[in-house]
């Protein structure tokens, strides 16, 4: 038997990530008692949704001591860093308006991490009230033909419909500033107070903005995480070869380029180019999918 006398752990408690603050996390208990949370070493690696376990510090402070393996990951990179979304959700809410617009590449990019997590996705199309918004939903029509999800929505008047397509999930709603996903999470939970983006006189005329991840309670089995808006959407962790494989609709077209590594950008023989000018993929897709090799490429020339 070893001398060594072998260091007891401090016993833990486990308990969900509620909310996340770069290297401070909120960790909901059992009981429901919030716990302030700091990491071990300086991890960040953990995401709203993780499920933990908590050495007490204090009553309500502790330290996440592990992260249990997660049923899925919702994340965004760039070339500096990764970015964690949301854990263990089984639906991704891309949250759309008619007005500010949205840009479809972002919704591209959504989708496609959406895709490579394996997590559905549901594309909510928000402020239907506005004049805007025939002319929006008409744009999602490719959307539709792909097979995605489109909910129009809203929020401000009727939350009804998109409640219903959340019982038993765990969803993030996630999207641009300014489509309107805290003003979901106050028509579905009125208590909550998520702060929207209306104008503030206690921001000097300036609009409040999430600026973290927090998951609410819809009921027992159904969950949702707000979380900030996004402005850009990196992937540079997916290899290439995943990424075409992403984009659903090139699926079919895959393996029949004439190079086997063809990255479907400007090779001659290239099945996919050949599908955008018979009009079987959609050529804001092809360019959606092309500006992320590109970035990837970038990448790897960095580390090369
Ligand atoms: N007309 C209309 N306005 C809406 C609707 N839903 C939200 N808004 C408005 O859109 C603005 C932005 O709403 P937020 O809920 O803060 O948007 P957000 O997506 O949470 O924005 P970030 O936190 O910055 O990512 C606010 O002024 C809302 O009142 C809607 O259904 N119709
Ligand atoms: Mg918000
Ligand atoms: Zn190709």
């Amino acid at each position: 038997m070893s001398r060594a006398k072998k260091k007891t752990a401090a016993p833990t408690q486990p308990g969900t990530v509620v909310a996340s603050f770069g290297r401070q996390f909120t960790v909901e208990l059992a009981d429901s008692t919030l716990i302030a949370c700091v990491t071990r070493g300086k991890r960040t690696d953990i995401a709203c949704g993780d499920r933990v376990a908590v050495a007490m510090t204090a009553p309500d402070q502790g330290v996440i001591e592990s992260t249990a393996p997660r049923a899925s990951l919702f994340y965004r990179s760039d070339i500096q860093r990764e970015k964690l979304i949301a854990a263990n959700v089984t639906q991704i809410v891309i949250v759309l308006a008619s007005s500010p617009p949205f840009h479809a590449e972002l919704l591209d990019r959504c989708l496609a991490a959406a895709e490579e997590a394996g997590i559905p996705a549901l594309l909510a199309l928000n402020k239907m009230d506005l004049p805007a918004a025939a002319q929006a939903l008409q744009s999602l029509a490719r959307y539709r033909a792909l097979g995605y999800d489109v909910l129009p929505l809203a929020a401000k008047i009727d939350i009804a419909p998109l409640r219903a397509r959340l019982a038993g999930h765990t969803s993030v709603l996630v999207g641009q500033s300014g489509m309107g996903k805290s003003t979901i999470i106050n028509r579905l939970l009125p208590d909550a107070a998520a702060r929207v983006g209306e104008l503030s006189v206690a921001l000097g005329g300036g609009r409040h903005t999430t600026t973290h991840a927090r998951l609410y309670h819809l009921d027992a089995v159904s969950h949702i995480i707000d979380s900030p808006g996004l402005q850009e959407f990196g992937l540079v962790h997916v290899a290439p070869e995943d990424l075409a494989h992403a984009f659903i609709e090139f699926r079919q077209h895959l393996g029949q380029c004439k190079f086997n590594d063809c990255k479907h950008l400007t090779e001659p023989g290239c099945a996919i180019t050949a599908a955008v000018e018979r009009g079987e993929i959609d050529a804001q897709r092809a360019e959606s999918y092309r500006k992320l090799v590109m970035q990837l490429m970038k990448k790897a020339q960095r580390w090369e």
